[in-house]
């Protein structure tokens, strides 16, 4: 089978029944929606205030200038920053709501802190005190200092204190340290206003300064917080694609983002009330099912299988087999009623923020957490007998895939590579001689969405394959994790993929060669490592055989997330340009100049195997210059 769409056959079966089904998917948007305007796809479309919209002729002897006088290299670095503003926003809100859940656990709800160690060393980072003092007091003030961090009113934000000496120096210097995560986005929506600023250099600079707000503020706050709450992951056995729907259990698609919510779902289908309630409907269980970084987030903890990406949420539907589709916030296609219509799903929505029309709107509420779950699945279990048979095709794709790599957990797992050190070092020791010695070449990021711009998991898949073939070990997080595991790249097996070092390792510590480190804030546990790597050596991140890489990347978070890698120090390669051909200027600082400031710099480069070498490249450079 062969499909211009998509590489994994799952999907493309679902393609197929969808168009017999008479369903519309994004695919089909998308050729409706084409040619797609090239004003706004090289960022040169401006509708910031009403004398607009104004646009820049690029090619003719068109207008050179809005009518406000603003020149395409204002244009696109404020639309630029505004997408760095929506990006943070979503990631830091997220952070936002998870330290609100600790603040309720310290008070009494029905979560409660599962890891006091990690808790105490989030503690220390706020300058919490902890001596003498009982969990929950600790959990109270932590959350409280993290809740401060997003709002400050003086001083810096605290956690990217936790960075590198020579990165914070880079970061003093070029005045880039975030006040208070909020702070730096909403200063992107004053400076962005009509009449504000023009300089697209003080307003890249302005982009920059929130993004650093989002990877080391609200993103890692959201990340440690969350392993607090709902513990650390740990390498966990797992199955992915669509395939892991069952015909005859209910079937509940976790879909979105917060792990406040989908951590609740997981432990109340467990619940014998509503199992027996399943029974009694005719199911044999309940099969909660994770999509998108929720499902990254469930995973990583409990080993929910993972039902598809961003690309595989309407085809989930298709399958005829979701009883119900569980949302909160974040990714979720408005589509998604609307193909629920053409079948028996019904598609729940519990966020305040994130209402759909056609969706059931049962708002999740943390203090009632666990009742709210109940009522949720509820719903689907009762929607079990609508199910409409001729309807129903599960695909049977499915893959094997261990996931489940926080930072601790890969250093502790790194420690049984004897080569390095008879002895567990507790450090990233081992991770550090392997890379010295030449065993791993370097290590890659590789993070994002799918684009139907882009092959369904094919920039992903392919890109990752060329990387560990040159022993590159791979780290991944969001819908890359589902593509990887997916294509069967994180197994085991999938050693036999890689060049004869990765191999060695994968052999040694028992870890398959592309490691699942969660969701898209978690990206933030690929900063800690990187850090971890450069403070063990005494060298800044930039300075490290490391590079990153969004294939598919289509939301702003992801706009977000690039800008604070590259301003951390890593070369980044984008599978799709973002909107900022329009202007030359904007395009020569974030692919040249920003080197020379930060260290790290942006490459678009759609070829997955040409991306591939782009970093393959840069890792070797670095090596070089290291001497190693
Ligand atoms: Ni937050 S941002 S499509 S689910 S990775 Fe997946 Fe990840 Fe992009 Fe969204
Ligand atoms: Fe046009 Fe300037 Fe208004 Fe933008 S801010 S719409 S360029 S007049």
């Amino acid at each position: 089978m062969e499909d211009s769409r998509t590489i994994e056959t799952a999907t493309m079966k679902m393609i197929e029944k969808a168009k017999k089904d008479n369903v519309e998917t994004a695919w089909d948007r998308a050729e409706k929606m084409k040619p797609q305007c090239g004003f706004g796809e090289t960022g040169v479309c401006c509708r910031i205030c009403t004398m607009g919209p104004c646009r820049i002729d690029l090619v003719g002897d068109g207008p050179k200038r809005g009518v406000c006088g603003a020149d395409a290299d204002t244009i696109v670095a404020r639309n630029l920053i505004r997408m760095i503003a929506g990006g943070a926003a979503a990631h830091s809100d997220h952070g936002r709501d998870i330290s609100h859940t600790l603040l309720m656990a310290a008070e009494g709800s029905d979560y409660e802190v599962k890891e006091p160690e990690k808790l105490i060393a989030v503690a220390k980072v706020f300058g919490v005190e902890t001596e003498g003092k009982d969990i929950k007091e600790i959990a109270k003030e932590t959350a409280i200092k993290a809740l401060e961090d997003f709002g400050r009113y003086e001083g810096l934000t605290l956690y990217p204190y936790t960075a590198n000496e020579k990165r914070k120096k880079i970061w003093e210097k070029n005045d880039v340290w975030p006040r208070s995560i909020d702070r730096e986005i909403v200063q992107i929506m004053h400076q962005t206003h009509m009449g504000v600023d023009a300089d697209y250099v003080n307003l890249i600079q302005q982009g920059v300064r929130a993004s650093i707000g989002d990877g080391w503020g609200g993103s890692m706050i959201a990340t440690e917080l969350s392993d607090v709450l709902f513990g650390l992951p740990k390498p966990i056995e797992t199955e992915a694609n669509l395939g892991v729907l069952e015909k005859n259990m209910v079937n509940i698609v976790a879909h979105g983002h917060e792990p406040t919510l989908s951590d609740m779902i997981v432990q109340a289908s467990q619940d014998n009330e509503l199992l027996e309630r399943a029974k009694a409907v005719g199911a044999e269980g309940i099969n909660v099912v994770g999509m998108c970084c929720t499902g990254n987030e469930i995973v990583m903890r409990h080993g929910t299988r993972m039902a598809g990406n961003f690309l595989q949420q309407e085809a989930a539907i298709v399958t005829g087999a979701v009883d119900a589709m569980i949302v909160d916030v974040q990714c979720i296609m408005p589509s998604v009623t609307q193909v629920a219509s053409c079948y028996h799903t019904k598609v729940i929505s519990t966020s305040p923020k994130a209402k759909i029309p056609g969706a059931i709107h049962i708002q999740f509420d943390e203090k009632h957490a666990y009742e709210i779950a109940k009522k949720i699945i509820l719903e689907g279990v009762e929607n079990f007998k609508n199910r409409i048979p001729e309807k129903v095709h599960i695909p049977e794709e499915k893959s094997q895939a261990i996931v489940g790599f926080s930072v601790e957990s890969i250093i502790k797992g790194l420690d049984k590579v004897v080569i390095a050190s008879a002895q567990p070092t507790g450090t990233v020791k081992p991770l550090v001689d392997c890379i010295v010695s030449g065993v791993l070449r370097g290590a890659a990021g590789v993070v994002g969405c799918n684009n139907h711009k882009v092959q369904h998991n094919y920039g992903h898949v392919e890109l990752i394959k060329d990387l560990i073939k040159h022993d590159v070990i791979v780290v991944v997080t969001g819908c890359t994790a589902y593509a990887c595991a997916e294509a069967g790249l994180m197994k085991p097996e999938a050693k036999e993929l890689c060049g004869p070092g990765l191999k060695t390792v994968c052999e040694l510590v028992g870890i398959p060669p592309v490691l699942h480190m969660g969701s898209c804030v978690d990206c933030s546990r690929i900063l800690i490592l990187l850090n971890e790597v450069a403070k063990y050596l005494n060298l800044d991140i930039s300075d490290l055989p490391a590079a990153g890489a969004a294939p598919e990347w289509m939301s702003e978070k992801a706009v977000s997330i690039g800008t604070y890698f590259v301003t951390s120090g890593v070369y980044t390669v984008l599978g799709v340009c973002p909107p900022v051909l329009g202007s030359k200027n904007v395009t020569k600082l974030l692919t040249e100049d920003v080197e020379g400031i930060y260290g790290g710099k942006f490459a678009v480069e759609p070829d997955p195997h040409k991306a591939a070498q782009l970093m393959i490249d840069h890792i070797e450079a670095k090596r070089k210059a290291l001497g190693i």
